[in-house]
């Protein structure tokens, strides 16, 4: 008797528990990865936990599911950015093959007429970036369907491998992403997003299957929008001295702040000759140091800062510097054309000299 009503108790318990639990695979269009998603308390969550059916509170996509393929899970979407940059050393030219590259193999399709969950067509849906590039196909040539948030979230991942700063732009209509260059010719629109730098943020509109770098939409050329940097909100490495001389140790400082976590690991790493050494630089809040033990005339140093946060981001700064030639750089090209010429003078008047002899 008591065992029967244990049973029927069980029974309830795991009815109710298969009624609000209710899991999918979801692919965008006839692809073969199969992200898992469950429906709790009305919310669509992905196994990281973020809701991929709503953009706001601390669970909703933005910007959670750009990270789902930034950090340690990064995989497919990151590797096409990593082969991008080294196909395209400069940076202007790898920065427009980026883009053409998501255009090339997505296409816009609206959430309500392209995703199914659990027998319902979802009016929003995010996708992340290793979900699309999982199902674009450089063979059979089949592209990802999305709209303006997954193709923000596909471009932020490919962006960031191939080397770029990335931020997601957020309007009460709209998602995108801005990248940092401002040596690019071609923008309609650098804008400047409070982070020091000042203007030379991009426009990425992957939306359009035309749509050039650098274009910013006349809906949003009034510059309210909502940025969100990814990764390091702040990213900035100096020396001292910047031109040493002998014997001159080389203080590193590195400013360096999470935009999401918190930075776990800073390494310095600088070769001279065949020798490599790496240190963790200390950390006083948000400034990281370390020392470069002086060095005799004429070497070169190679350098290297990499941070690393909470979330797996990673994001590497290079220098490099040979010692003692940092003065030679500051002969003005004035003072040399003097130099010439009191050369010649003095030349001529020997020449003189000697023809009267
Ligand atoms: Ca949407
Ligand atoms: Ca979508």
């Amino acid at each position: 008797m008591v065992w029967r009503r244990i049973l029927i108790v069980l029974g309830i318990i795991a009815l109710l528990g298969l009624s609000s639990m209710r899991s999918v695979y979801g692919i965008p269009s006839g692809g073969v990865y199969p992200p898992v998603f469950r429906l709790r308390n009305g919310e669509w969550l992905d196994s990281f936990g973020f809701r991929r059916d709503y953009y706001g509170g601390s669970n909703g996509f933005f910007p959670n599911v750009a990270y789902e393929s930034l950090g340690p899970d990064r995989e497919r979407a990151y590797s096409i950015g990593e082969r991008l940059k080294a196909n395209y050393p400069v940076r202007t030219e790898r920065a427009e093959a980026v883009l053409k590259y998501v255009q090339r193999w997505t296409e816009y399709g609206y959430d309500e007429d392209n995703v199914v969950m659990g027998g319902e067509s979802q009016p929003e849906w995010a996708w992340n970036a290793d979900e699309m590039a999982h199902v674009f196909n450089e063979n059979t040539g089949s592209v990802a369907i999305g709209d303006c948030e997954d193709m923000a979230i596909l471009c932020s991942t490919i962006y960031t491998a191939a080397g770029f700063d990335a931020a997601l732009v957020l309007t009460d209509s709209h998602v995108a992403l801005l990248i940092w260059l401002p040596e690019y010719d071609n923008a309609n629109s650098y804008w400047d997003v409070g982070d020091g730098r000042g203007e030379g943020w991009i426009w990425v509109e992957a939306t359009g299957p035309n749509n050039p770098l650098g274009w910013t939409p006349p809906d949003f050329s009034d510059g309210n929008f909502e940025v969100t940097p990814l990764g390091f909100s702040t990213f900035t490495v100096a020396l001292s001295p910047q031109d040493p001389q002998a014997e001159d140790a080389v203080t590193v400082t590195a400013d360096i702040a999470s935009a999401r976590g918190t930075v776990s690991k800073v390494l310095l790493s600088y070769t001279i000759g065949d020798t490599k050494e790496v240190v963790q630089m200390t950390d006083s809040g948000s400034t990281f140091e370390a020392v470069i033990p002086g060095q005799s005339d004429g070497t070169t140093i190679s350098g290297n800062v990499s941070a690393t946060d909470s979330y797996g981001f990673t994001k590497n700064y290079d220098f490099e510097y040979t010692v003692g030639q940092g003065q030679s750089l500051e002969i003005s090209p004035l003072l040399l054309e003097v130099g010439i010429g009191v050369l010649f003078v003095i030349i001529l008047l020997v020449l003189m000299k000697r023809s009267r002899k």
